[in-house]
């Protein structure tokens, strides 16, 4: 099992999307193991963003994920950082096929409305910036019987 975070950016909260978007990822099976609604303050936009520091696009990209509210997320599953980002499609909107989030719901990269992880590394140090270990629950759904071969 693999857990991913997720963000639900501030241009998806504002275009009342978080709920399509969830249910993107509960169709595909993942299963939400912490959860929250918050605003990203510099500083820990700047931690999130550290591999970013210097690249033409850094400074923009701070002020699109503190500029309103977000919803966090951390998904379980097996190998739940590629099917996540899968799911959420290419970086560049005009490159995500068609049926993924960014594909069909964005246009540009600068409003490209979800992170997710990009390894196993990198989701478990934005899981420890964003969550406290109490605030992840580990639990089992009945129907994960008709979704995973082994139910852990
Ligand atoms: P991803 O969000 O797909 O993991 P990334 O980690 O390379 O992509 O970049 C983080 C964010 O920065 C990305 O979601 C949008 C923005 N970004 C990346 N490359 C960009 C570029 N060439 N121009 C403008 N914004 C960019
Ligand atoms: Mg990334």
């Amino acid at each position: 099992m693999e857990r991913t975070l997720i963000i639900i950016k501030p241009d998806a909260v504002q275009r009342g999307l978080i709920g399509e978007i969830i249910t993107r990822f509960e169709r595909r099976g993942l299963r939400i193991v912490g959860m929250k609604f918050m605003r990203i303050d510099r500083a820990l936009a700047e931690k999130h963003y550290a591999e970013h520091k210097g690249k033409s696009f850094y400074e923009s990209l701070l002020d699109y994920i503190t500029s309103a509210p977000v919803v966090v997320m951390v998904l379980e599953g097996p190998n739940a950082v590629q099917i996540a980002r899968n799911t959420i499609g290419a970086t560049k909107p005009v490159e995500a096929a068609a049926g993924s989030i960014r594909g069909d719901f964005g246009l540009e990269t600068g409003r490209n409305l979800v992170h997710g992880s990009d390894s196993l590394a990198s989701s478990q140090r934005e899981i420890a910036l964003f969550f406290a270990a109490e605030e992840l629950i580990s639990w089992t759904r009945d129907v994960d019987r008709w979704i995973l071969e082994k139910v852990e």
